[in-house]
């Protein structure tokens, strides 16, 4: 085990940057005009203490990699440690800033300034529908994972002294875990782990086997309130996952009802991760489901970010449960889970295009910090995030890789290469790639997929709308042959090939019918599985065209479980395409898709929302940060001088001008705050 220096805990360097007299802005290059202003501030400072900002690092000291929840479960005393630390921090108290509370607060509600950041809109700090999706939530999860760390030092600290090394070591090397919800659970296992089902769980502490609540079943709320919004979520006294009753307070979690639809769409997971590092895109179009005008993605096929939404919606239920609904996602801790994967997604993704990166894009709606319209780009100060104490915050320039931060993923680490990526995807997702072929849900009869042959076709289900459109969060299912239209049947039915779920809030954001999104139901292997029973003659676009147009429905089911007759969503498109497709030569590679899937009008012509998209037929270019050579270099198209990277300070926000110092007393009690600007 290589040997790491250890701080022997984070905790109190956390606090004292936070409580330290800091100049945090006449350290600032770009602040000279305040100088005079700050003189005075720091002269007060004598007396009160000022709260200056977090460096937000990840662990450091070296590099170790997540690993995958099953796998951290492995080693007994790194999940032991892993379970006790998460105890320790969801029990901080909420009015602290580095409390489990606040920090998942951050996402979305309550709507504070965090890190002094003040905000400009109702909404949480995250964007979403956004080129920053994917980056922003890359520091955010270092934030986490930092805290926590501090408290399993915290708990290997509170083991008998005899003890201690054997904890230290297991601590040494820890990280967060993910959740790899597209790969092939064990076999007989349910896609969702039981380590995350179960109630409670047993622990080793310092005063022996306990069982203790399990940290990540729910998050209690000590005290729940008004801070997230209204009924049913401040009468909720946990995270919820599916709560069968949401008008009770005292409901439960359904998490067999979660874990059997996460089977039933596991394949049709699968598929979309797999389509999604198969074929090559830009970084913008792979990253976020904002499709149309200005944000760079005229129309793709399908986003990490759209996939993402839908684990998202079927954690949470269509009884409102925190997963549900963006701004309250974050408590629950099986999105931290989720999100760790999702950031693996990036990082897997990076090795395989390192030529792409954020590109500038328009902000589709309302968030904290950013309005609508606004512009933003790879040099974005990504707040609340610090990346020192002097109030630098970090940009996705800053974090291209994960090992800035303190971590990579087992793919991803020393030693891996374009090659060993592309064998680890073809094994993990690849079609027909998994020894177990079998869901432990209801649908024995799935298909599990077979790999690509010569003259083979994929074939996308293709879903345009706009995320806002049903005052909640939604589904959109497709199916082979009709479904009952009632709303308990459909996630699970025998014949679902897939939802796609759309993460949205009641409201809009801002402009409802600007904020466009697209998703994607792959239909190939559902149809593969067709010609297996002889349902289907053959893959060839003539025989699937009309199978498809007898067989294919879908169905929207938003907030309460109400199905919307597709007509009625505004801004919804559904449409079928296709692509010829050469199989993979070797192991280490992947099947080529030639040219870009086609739609197939005929399909879905006449059937409700069946009418094709069409995109935006002009579209701002988008930059991207690398060589004048890139054909992302801005144009004149863009006028705005945000995207000069020989300037990146002329991105508005990114010199913190505007950062607002809180006055505390020396027990961090607020006083008064005053801005800097
Ligand atoms: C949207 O849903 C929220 C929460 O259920 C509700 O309070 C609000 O009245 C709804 N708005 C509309 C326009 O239906
Ligand atoms: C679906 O239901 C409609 C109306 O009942 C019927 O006309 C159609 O044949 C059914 N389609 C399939 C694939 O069962
Ligand atoms: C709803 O649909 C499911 C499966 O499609 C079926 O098992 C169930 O009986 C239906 N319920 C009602 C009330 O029709
Ligand atoms: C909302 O967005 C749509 C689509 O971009 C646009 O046509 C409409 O004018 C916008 N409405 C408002 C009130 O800004
Ligand atoms: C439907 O259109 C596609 C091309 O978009 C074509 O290949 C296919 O043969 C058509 N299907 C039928 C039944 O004509
Ligand atoms: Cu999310």
């Amino acid at each position: 085990m290589a040997s790491v220096r250890q701080p022997r805990t984070l905790l109190p360097i956390l606090f004292a940057l936070f409580f330290f007299l800091q100049s945090v802005v006449a350290a600032n290059s770009h602040q000279h005009k305040h100088r005079s202003k700050l003189e005075t501030i720091e002269e007060r400072s004598n007396i009160l203490k000022k709260r200056a900002t977090i460096a937000v690092t990840g662990i450091t000291g070296s590099v170790y990699p997540r690993l995958e929840i099953r796998t951290l479960a492995n080693n007994a005393d790194q999940w032991n440690l892993y379970l006790l630390g998460m105890q320790r921090f969801q029990a901080v108290d909420q009015s602290d800033p580095l409390s489990y509370y606040q920090i998942a607060g951050i996402h979305g509600r309550p709507y504070v300034p965090w890190n002094g950041v003040q905000g400009v809109n109702q909404g949480g700090m995250c964007p979403h529908v956004s080129n920053l999706f994917w980056t922003w939530h890359r520091p955010y999860l270092a934030l986490f994972e930092q805290v926590w760390y501090s408290h399993v030092q915290e708990v290997v600290n509170s083991f008998p002294a005899s003890q201690q090394s054997r904890w230290a070591t297991a601590a040494s090397t820890i990280r967060i875990p993910y959740w790899d919800w597209a790969m092939a659970p064990p076999s007989g296992q349910s896609d969702v782990p039981t380590l995350i089902r179960d109630k409670t769980v047993s622990v080793t502490t310092p005063s022996g086997q306990q069982t203790i609540d399990n940290p990540l079943y729910q998050y209690t709320f000590h005290p729940v309130s008004n801070d997230l919004g209204g009924f049913p979520y401040n009468t909720w006294p946990t995270t919820l996952r599916r709560p069968v009753d949401s008008n009770a307070a005292l409901t439960r979690s359904n998490n067999n009802d979660f874990a059997s639809i996460m089977d039933s769409n596991r394949i049709s997971l699968r598929d979309r991760v797999y389509n999604l590092f198969v074929t090559t895109a830009q970084f913008v179009q792979v990253s976020t489901e904002a499709t149309g005008e200005g944000t760079g993605n005229p129309s793709s096929h399908d986003s990490f970010e759209g996939i993402h939404d839908s684990i998202h919606v079927i954690s949470g239920g269509e009884s409102g449960g925190h997963m549900y609904y963006l701004d309250y996602s974050a408590f629950d801790p099986v999105f931290w889970l989720h999100h760790c994967n999702v950031d693996r997604q990036m990082a897997i993704w990076q090795v395989l295009q390192p030529d792409t990166y954020v590109v500038s894009g328009i902000q589709t709606q309302n968030n904290w910090q950013w309005s609508a319209g606004q512009v933003k780009n790879a040099y974005t100060p990504l707040k609340p995030f610090t990346k020192d104490v002097n109030g630098n915050y970090f940009t996705s320039m800053d974090i291209k890789s994960t090992s800035v931060l303190g971590y990579v993923y087992p793919e991803t680490g020393s030693g891996s290469s374009q090659s060993s990526v592309r064998s680890a995807v073809n094994s993990l997702y690849g079609p027909g790639s998994s020894s177990s072929k079998r869901s432990i849900s209801g649908r024995s009869d799935e298909f599990d997929g077979r790999p690509i042959r010569s003259g083979d076709y994929e074939y996308l289900l293709n879903i345009n709308a706009h995320k806002y459109s049903l005052n909640g969060s939604y589904t959109i299912s497709a199916f082979l042959g009709n479904v009952s239209s009632n709303s308990t049947g459909w996630a699970t039915s025998p014949n679902l090939v897939g939802s796609n779920g759309v993460l949205a809030m009641w409201g809009s954001m801002g402009n409802a019918s600007a904020v466009e999104i697209e998703g994607c139901i792959p239909l190939t292997t559902s149809l593969q599985g067709k010609v297996a029973t002889g349902e289907l003659e053959s893959m060839q676009p003539y025989h699937v065209s009309k199978y498809l147009k007898t067989h294919l429905t879908w169905t929207v089911v938003g907030p309460g479980g109400v199905v919307v007759p597709p007509d009625q969503v505004p801004g919804l498109h559904i449409s079928v395409s296709s692509c010829p497709v050469e199989p993979a030569v070797a192991h280490d590679e992947f099947p080529t898709w030639i040219g870009t899937p086609q739609v197939m009008a005929n399909v879905t012509v006449g059937k409700p929302a069946g009418a094709p998209y069409t995109p935006p037929s002009s579209t701002v270019v988008p930059y991207y940060p690398g060589s004048p050579n890139s054909p992302y270099y801005p144009t004149s198209t863009m006028s705005a001088p945000w995207y000069n990277p020989s300037n990146p300070a002329a991105e508005p926000g990114y010199c913190v001008v505007d950062q607002t110092v809180v006055y505390v007393d020396q027990h961090g009690n607020y006083l008064y705050e005053e801005k800097n600007s």
